[in-house]
């Protein structure tokens, strides 16, 4: 089998998402770190989106182009040796909760490029190393009102977002009921819900390389106060069932 070409955030829980299961089944991909905003131009030309949005994760394999990170996972069970990841028999559970996780990443990314826009030196350390420290302020602003613009920020409610982040992790809580797992077996479920649990407060985990500045970025700290039993199934989930492979890092962008 060629090797799978793998574009990526470092930075970033859609591109989490796909890696872990990417690194689920064991496959062996390349990971390209993906710069916003600069990378933009080449990430077209290989996805052949032309027009609107492009975004990543992106994988490239055999002349295929995967263009999302669930399409990204579901490869990911068609070619690795893994546990299956979206057991037929619980396809529609497995969907609800990615949607649910979604969207609470969706309402996670207006409070977090709010926080950056607050305070840009949240964003410094997801700049490439090459930016002189003079440009890293301006080059910073510009990232964060590209955010903005490319995602509608502006238009976004910031208490009604934490209102419905809070509404998703109670029923997750729910849910989940103490267990291990979401489903009867360790599904895509899983992991789309611990990744979007980054945007509450990163795990602790080499793979996710998180800086200080994206750290506190992504830290939503009344939250992750009181939905701290959902994080510490998370660290548990990751400490167990997260393997090595992945993880570009800062230093690769
Ligand atoms: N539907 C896509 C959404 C991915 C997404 O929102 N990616 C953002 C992550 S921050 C991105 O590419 N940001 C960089 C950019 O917009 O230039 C997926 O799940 O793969």
């Amino acid at each position: 089998m060629s090797r799978p070409l793998f574009v990526a955030a470092w930075f970033s829980p859609w591109s989490e998402r796909a890696r872990f299961a990417l690194d689920h089944h064991r496959i062996d991909y390349r990971e390209e770190a993906y710069v916003p905003m600069l990378g933009e131009p080449l990430l077209r030309l290989r996805t052949r989106v032309f027009r609107g949005p492009v975004t990543v994760p992106v994988l490239l394999h055999d002349g295929h182009v995967f263009r999302d990170s669930v399409e990204i996972a579901r490869y990911a069970d068609r070619l690795g040796t893994g546990s299956p990841l979206f057991p037929a028999s619980a396809e529609a559970e497995v969907t609800r909760y990615v949607e649910l996780a979604t969207g609470i990443m969706e309402a996670s990314r207006a409070l977090s490029v709010s926080r950056m826009a607050r305070d840009e030196r949240l964003q410094f350390e997801n700049l490439p190393p090459a930016v002189p420290a003079p440009l890293r302020p301006v080059f910073a602003r510009m990232g964060t009102r590209f955010m903005t613009r490319k995602y509608r920020l502006d238009a976004r409610d910031l208490e009604q977002d934490r209102a419905a982040i809070r509404r998703g992790l109670e029923q997750l809580r729910t849910e989940l009921r103490g267990r291990d797992t979401l489903l009867s077996s360790f599904t895509f479920a899983d992991i789309a819900v611990a990744v979007s649990l980054t945007m509450l407060r990163p795990v602790e985990h080499p793979v996710v390389p998180l800086g200080p500045g994206m750290r506190a970025a992504f830290t939503e700290p009344g939250l992750a106060e009181e939905f701290g039993d959902l994080l510490a199934w998370r660290d548990k989930l990751y400490a167990e069932r997260r393997s090595m492979q992945g993880a570009a890092g800062p230093a690769a962008a």
